[in-house]
């Protein structure tokens, strides 16, 4: 039986700086992602998109931004992503923009602790998204997600996994990163984070770099990819909130995505910070298409 792939649309920029990202899984659909998954031989499941609260564009309160509503919206992923999960279904979360990923990895973390797997998250950003309500810079919630997964942050965005911490220090590496906040400077010392940032891939390149991100993915090792968009250079992905210069170029990603499905341990998507508002016709949820495409075993030689 084909690997079902479970399609679960958040169409909000509930934690975001900058409007448009709830336009994201419609475009994603636009660039034909269900017929892509389809013709890899994949059964495809569009659960469609789910409901929440409307972005009040409010000032933040108390160090963050919204936060009733981002709980709204992850407690909807959550459920999602855990429905998915539970029916033996591969989740592709598409976003909406990536405070949704607190959702998803927590649900994520709470299977693969029930089967008894290890969990290795690759963190694909521009940022490290590891601030708390104490050190943003903006209080938007998309730019702390991580911090919450690791347990750290406001009581209503951690814990949801059933431990503190959804997800260990030693469990995620980043890549593409090239844009961190002092104070986040300063918990990725403090956790020991693994951040695979520009200046690593620049001299070591992605394949090596790859390599030591998915070093010790064993049999039993469920991968959890979290795909920012604003990973790729601004020249190949425009569409995004948060550009940032100097990021992964297409050829670069494609190698990304193609070591990492030669895991075969793939377990797991997000798909977040697609703008369709600041897009060029699309080019951006097109680049995103290809990608996944390779990240799901897309290859053009027959091995
Ligand atoms: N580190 C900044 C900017 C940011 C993080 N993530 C995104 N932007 N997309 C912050 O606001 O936390
Ligand atoms: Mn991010
Ligand atoms: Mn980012």
């Amino acid at each position: 039986m084909p690997t079902t792939l479970e399609l679960i649309g958040a169409p909000t920029d509930i934690g975001a700086s900058v409007r448009g990202a709830g336009m994201g899984p419609d475009a994603l659909r636009v660039a034909d992602l269900p017929g892509m998954l389809a013709r890899l031989g994949f059964a495809v499941r569009d659960s469609g998109n789910l409901a929440g609260p409307a972005t009040p564009w409010a000032a933040p309160q108390a160090g963050l931004r919204h936060v009733d509503e981002v709980v709204a919206w992850n407690r909807s992923v959550y459920q999602a992503v855990d429905s998915a999960l539970g029916a033996g279904h591969l989740p592709v979360l598409l976003g909406g923009d990536h405070c949704l990923a607190i959702g998803s990895i927590s649900a994520i973390a709470w299977h693969v602790r029930q089967r008894g797997q290890k969990l290795r998250v690759i963190w694909l950003d521009a940022h490290t998204d590891v601030n708390t309500d104490t050190t943003s810079p903006s209080g938007n919630i998309h730019g702390m997600p991580v911090a919450c997964l690791l347990g750290h942050g406001p009581a209503a965005l951690t814990g949801w996994s059933g431990e503190q911490a959804a997800v260990a220090p030693d469990a995620i590496r980043f890549l593409g990163i090239r844009s961190v906040d002092a104070e986040e400077k300063k918990s990725i010392r403090a956790h020991g984070l693994q951040v695979f940032d520009m200046r690593h891939i620049d001299e070591h390149g992605m394949r090596t770099t790859m390599t030591e991100a998915l070093q010790d993915v064993d049999d039993n090792t469920h991968l959890h990819v979290s795909f920012d968009l604003d990973c790729l250079d601004p020249d190949y992905a425009p569409g995004v909130g948060t550009g940032v210069r100097g990021g992964p170029t297409w050829r670069e990603m494609q190698l990304c995505m193609e070591m990492i499905a030669d895991t075969g341990r793939l377990g797991s998507l997000d798909v977040v910070e697609l703008n369709p508002a600041l897009d060029v016709r699309n080019r951006t949820a097109e680049v995103a298409v290809e990608l996944i495409e390779s990240l799901f075993g897309k290859s053009t030689l027959v091995r």
